[in-house]
């Protein structure tokens, strides 16, 4: 037994060692997270290839609220469906869980990749990050220019550089030719530079419709054949894809976008780059040019990414449904002990007959 040495106080007892400090993001919690994913999957995954995104999001919205619920927790949503006279559910700053228990802030995206769950292609997944109050940067809902990529290449690349000079440090980073390396790019109009740039390097585009978030988190590993992403997407889940970055140790930037004509998109029409940098400036941020490092996104003292697969995806399969149950494959990635669990679960049916292996 170790001894912890006489109290100061008192010299015939022992000091007790020192009790552990409650973390509010603990191991119940993130199996609980798990569940909340688990459920908002497999109730999009009855929606896939139907063409109707709304319901499939409105789907997953009200199972992860309902998992939610039953936590014992104070949670909070920092990024959710949109302010609260937009959204019926899990708008921003909207309380969830039981009421009583830790304060937990949750950033949630109940189905990334609408489009591609509607369409029944790979990459939807219902995704989240959590972590103690004030842990999650409360993004405005503008566009966010980002930079992704592996443990090896953190800090190495950066958001400021060129995609011509980035794609050098990453070969040399990772020991690859840029004819080996694979950048991950939203297929958009905005990108056509971007895309003509990373192409005159030799290294490998690959273009996606939709889905950055699981994108960017795949950089953090090995053997997805993603070394990089990089182009502009949504804010709000930069944070999701930042709180999955830092915990893994890869690289993860970020940095708004205010200016149409740099996002080029249909969202913006009729908005101008000073509207824009006013709003900015009534939420409060004062430096619109910022760009924001993973720990600056995803702050809190632990971080917890999960995701879980809609439809198959780079880093884990779509929801399976079976005669007699429902299978999901997942990811959780924590902090707070420094794993990254992939989750395959069966979700049995009462009276299953017969439970498949696999
Ligand atoms: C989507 C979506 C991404 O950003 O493209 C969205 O697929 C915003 O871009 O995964 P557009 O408005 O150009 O479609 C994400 O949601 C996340 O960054």
């Amino acid at each position: 037994m170790v001894s912890h040495g006489p109290c100061p106080l008192d010299p015939f007892f022992f000091c007790q060692p020192p009790i552990p400090r409650p973390t509010v993001v603990d191991r119940t919690l993130i199996q609980e997270i798990l569940e909340v994913v688990e459920q908002a999957a497999i109730a999009s995954a009855h929606l896939t290839g139907l063409g109707k995104k709304d319901e499939a999001d409105a789907a997953a919205v009200e199972a992860m609220r309902e998992r939610m619920g039953q936590i014992q927790m104070q949670g909070r949503i920092v990024i959710g469906e949109g302010e609260r006279d937009e959204a019926p559910m899990l708008y921003i700053g909207e309380e969830v869980g039981s009421g009583s228990g830790p304060g937990v802030d949750f950033a949630v995206d109940p189905c990334e990749g609408t489009n591609l769950c509607a369409n029944n292609q790979d990459g939807s997944m219902a995704v989240l990050a959590a972590s103690d109050r004030g842990g999650l940067f409360n993004a405005p809902d503008f566009y966010m220019k980002k930079l992704a990529a592996p443990p090896a290449a953190k800090g190495k690349v950066d958001i400021r550089k060129s995609a011509t000079e980035n794609i050098a440090i990453l070969s040399q980073a990772l020991g690859l030719a840029p004819s080996e390396l694979v950048i991950v790019v939203m297929d958009r109009a905005r990108h056509n530079d971007l895309i003509a740039e990373i192409r005159a390097t030799g290294a490998r585009v690959k273009p996606i419709s939709d889905g950055d978030v699981q994108a960017a988190i795949a950089c953090g590993f090995a053997g997805t054949g993603t070394h990089c992403l990089m182009g502009i997407g949504a804010a709000p889940e930069g944070v999701i894809s930042a709180a999955a970055l830092r915990a893994l140790g890869g690289h993860f930037q970020g940095q708004l976008v205010y200016d149409p004509a740099v996002a080029q998109t249909k969202e913006w029409e009729g908005l101008t780059r000073e509207g824009n940098l006013a709003r900015l400036a009534e939420m409060g941020i004062t430096d619109p040019d910022k760009i924001y490092e993973a720990d600056e996104l995803a702050s809190g003292e632990n971080v917890v990414f999960a995701g879980s697969g809609i439809t198959d995806g780079l880093l884990f399969h779509g929801v399976k449904f079976e005669k007699d149950c429902v299978r999901t494959s997942s990811l959780v990635i924590s902090t707070l002990d420094g794993t990254a669990r992939f989750t395959n679960t069966v979700h049995i049916k009462p009276g299953a007959q017969s439970i498949a292996l696999r």
